[in-house]
């Protein structure tokens, strides 16, 4: 007996830790999510119905923003929901064009700003089953679906704006008076939530969108409601308040210029819209999306791609087209992007990009040279090179060279003439270790010196300053100030005269992208100075980010008559006045021939 009593306390001891949640280290939680590189984003809900047009106008602006861009009264808006019957959804197929495409994860609005709940919902009756014809959660469809097809489910959630709600924010033309914001996170956020991370199984995360005023203290306690359900689960970067989220989110559609560091995702459009829209075919091609994720996956993030499905239930035909050429090319290059890190240089090149695992470097090119690639900078010993396409992985040639007098490398690989893939081909280069890049900036194989904005030293009198350049379209952000200047220093082995071409970026929303100009600044190069107006001289659409065009300036000539180490310094003497102030980019000193 006494020996039956002493197994029966051990067995009682071990109950609290069978109950106990394994805690999970951040790199744990993010580890799926780092793999996956690539996702699928799915606007949908009650404004696929009226598809970017009211009562016979055509409405301007993204079309999940209906309701707000035409004011629509909540009662008259809240109608739709009699009309949605999505008969022609079919889980299955959006889960299998996300996987075709190469997608490792699917992240779908349950509610969006209007209010409206795509999945069963006790809190509010607006929801898709209680308030429909359709009567179906389709959230739940897709979740079990996704988990039949080994896709991580995610779900966005908007936590502040609702347009449905007398104390949700930001309908202030059916709701104008105050509101109890804590009320409505308190009656329907939470629950919400609940309901979401309770009854659909393990979630993958949770995409929170515009804070607008949420609190510190508001957003901490939604990010701990969703650690409490979920611990693995993962929080995105909108979550406001200044709570840290488990990842950044770049503005949307912005890819950034440079490596970022840390965890990142652009979350962007296959046209111009979210939420579906009967007349935007402005669709981006596939060698375009394609270039942009590996371009993204090279300096850190991840793309999350989105499709904004038909009322009756569909992803658009050109979507799914689109998609599935992105998914061709993804079959063969896959190695390139999935768990793979930025690249080793800071900055991207004039003809891709590059993305690393150990031991391995993959280099995506979308301008293929057909007289070979030089590297430069690259210190580490290269012991093979090919083509990912090529199963043999038959040997490419290729040369690594020392210059002494400049302590700089220069790998030549003799590419075949024919690119594999006209799109983006992809070479890879094995490496020994870890690989070991030049800090000091080198002149080009062709002769050109590129002076990027983050490699420069960054003054304000003498202190070192901060610029950012990961914002849209990659210029300097917030650059209004004339005390701040730039300076780099470059190694020149062929010395000569060179155009001096000053590069700024666009910037604001996508629709609408902006510019300034007219800023007075200086280039102060080896003995020589340089004075000129910030002016468009040339325009250029930017393949990398898409929206927001380079401006290029023409900032004069100079000479360097012998090879040596220089120095160059930016510096603006007058800034004008506006939002923008001095998106600047980049340098290029060209040889003038
Ligand atoms: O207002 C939303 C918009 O409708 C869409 O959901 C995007 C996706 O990133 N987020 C907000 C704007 O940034």
């Amino acid at each position: 007996m006494k020996k039956q009593l002493f197994v029966f306390f051990i067995f009682i001891g071990l109950i609290p830790s069978l109950f106990a949640q394994k805690s999970i280290t951040q790199d744990e939680r993010m580890q799926w999510w780092r793999e996956a590189r690539f996702g699928m984003f799915i606007h949908w809900g009650l404004y696929s119905i009226p598809g970017g047009e009211w009562k016979g106008k055509k409405i301007s602006g993204i079309g999940e923003w209906i309701m707000k861009r035409a004011q629509i009264p909540v009662n008259e808006y809240r109608a739709l929901a009699n009309q949605f019957n999505p008969i022609k959804f079919n889980a299955k197929d959006f889960v299998m064009v996300a996987k075709n495409a190469g997608m490792k994860y699917l992240t779908i609005t349950a509610k969006h700003h209007d209010g409206f709940a795509m999945f069963k919902s006790n809190v509010s009756k607006y929801n898709i089953v209680d308030a429909t014809p359709y009567g179906k959660d389709v959230i739940k469809a897709l979740a079990e679906e996704c988990q039949k097809q080994g896709i991580k489910i995610c779900f966005y959630y908007s936590q502040s704006r609702d347009w449905n709600e007398p104390n949700g924010l930001d309908n202030e033309w059916d709701f104008p008076k105050e509101r109890d914001f804590q009320k409505y996170l308190d009656e329907k956020v939470k629950p919400q939530l609940t309901e979401l991370l309770t009854n659909y199984g393990p979630i993958g995360l949770i995409w929170f969108d515009t804070p607008m005023t949420i609190s510190k203290e508001q957003a901490q306690s939604l990010k701990e409601l969703v650690r409490k359900l979920q611990p693995e689960c993962i929080i995105s970067g909108r979550i406001g308040g200044g709570i840290e989220p488990d990842y950044a989110s770049t503005g949307d559609n912005a890819v950034p210029a440079t490596i970022i560091p840390g965890d990142w995702e652009t979350p962007a459009t296959l046209n111009d819209t979210w939420g579906f829209k009967k007349n935007d075919t402005k669709w981006k091609s596939a060698e375009d999306l394609t270039r942009l994720l590996f371009d993204i996956a090279s300096k850190g993030g991840n793309y999350l791609l989105n499709v904004g499905p038909t009322p009756d239930g569909l992803i658009p035909d050109a979507s799914v087209k689109i998609l599935a050429q992105v998914g061709e090319w993804m079959k063969i290059n896959n190695e390139c992007i999935y768990g793979t890190m930025s690249s080793p240089f800071p900055v991207e090149f004039e003809w891709g990009n590059i993305t690393q695992k150990p031991g391995k470097l993959y280099l995506g090119i979308f301008d293929w040279k057909k007289n070979g690639l030089e590297i430069e900078g690259l210190k580490s010993k290269v012991k093979k090179v090919y083509l990912l396409a090529d199963q043999s992985k038959k040997s490419i040639a290729f040369e690594e060279i020392y210059d002494k007098a400049f302590d700089h490398h220069r790998l030549k690989i003799k590419l075949p003439l024919l690119a594999p893939d006209k799109v983006l081909s992809v070479v890879v280069m094995e490496i020994d270790g870890k690989p070991q890049v030049e800090e000091s900036i080198c002149q080009q194989a062709n002769g050109t010196v590129y002076l990027p904005g983050v490699m420069a030293e960054s003054m304000k009198g003498d202190k070192l300053v901060k610029l950012n350049f990961s914002s849209r379209g990659g210029g300097a952000d917030n650059w209004m100030d004339v005390g701040t200047k730039l300076t780099w220093k470059f190694k020149v082995d062929k010395p000569g005269i060179f155009k001096v071409n000053i590069v700024t970026s666009e910037k604001g929303s996508a629709e609408s992208p902006t510019w300034q100009g007219d800023h007075l600044v200086k280039v102060i190069v080896n003995g020589q100075e340089l004075q000129c107006k910030i002016v468009a001289d040339r325009k250029e659409f930017n393949n990398r980010s898409h929206y927001w065009r380079k401006i290029f300036t023409n900032g004069g000539r100079i000479t360097f008559d012998k090879p040596g180490t220089y120095q160059l310094t930016l510096l603006p003497i007058e800034l004008t006045e506006g939002k923008l102030g001095f998106t600047f980019r980049e340098i290029y000193l060209t040889p003038v021939k």
